[in-house]
């Protein structure tokens, strides 16, 4: 399609800002972690809650995650349930997205799954 733009990592894993959160040396308000994931609150939160969920290991997008380590993106959308489970949203729903690339909005490019909810969101596209 004229105009796509490429997946590309326009950071590298030793300056990516949640590599820096996994390492400890970016402080976050950690809800829950597996050896492979960790789930910790944004910082400019769009919701009553809303948390981010990622790989330990450095993906830039929810692309190169899922074609590389379908298992790894299995256990991402694993600990995102039991988050939502936690936080007592399972009951009214709630919303989980992956903003991807430039026209999908992202800004931190280690992929990041946002798990909305708390109240209703509205429809997505509105
Ligand atoms: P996205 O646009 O999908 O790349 O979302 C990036 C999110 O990351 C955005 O909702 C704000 C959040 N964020 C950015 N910097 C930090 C940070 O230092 N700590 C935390 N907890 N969240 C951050």
């Amino acid at each position: 399609m004229a105009g796509a733009l490429p997946y590309t990592a326009p950071v590298s894993p030793t300056d990516c800002l949640f590599c820096r959160i996994v390492a400890g040396e970016i402080p976050a308000t950690v809800v829950r972690e597996t050896g492979t994931t960790l789930a910790f609150r944004d910082i400019d939160p769009k919701a009553p809650v809303h948390v981010l969920v990622i790989p330990k290991e450095h993906y830039a997008d929810v692309a190169t995650l899922a074609q590389d380590d379908p298992g790894l993106t299995a256990e991402v959308l694993a600990t995102a349930a039991a988050v939502a489970e936690d936080e007592g949203l399972l009951g009214d729903g709630f919303r989980l997205m992956f903003n991807t690339g430039a026209y999908g909005g992202q800004e931190v490019f280690h992929v990041h799954a946002h798990l909305l909810g708390g109240a209703p969101l509205g429809p997505m596209l509105a």
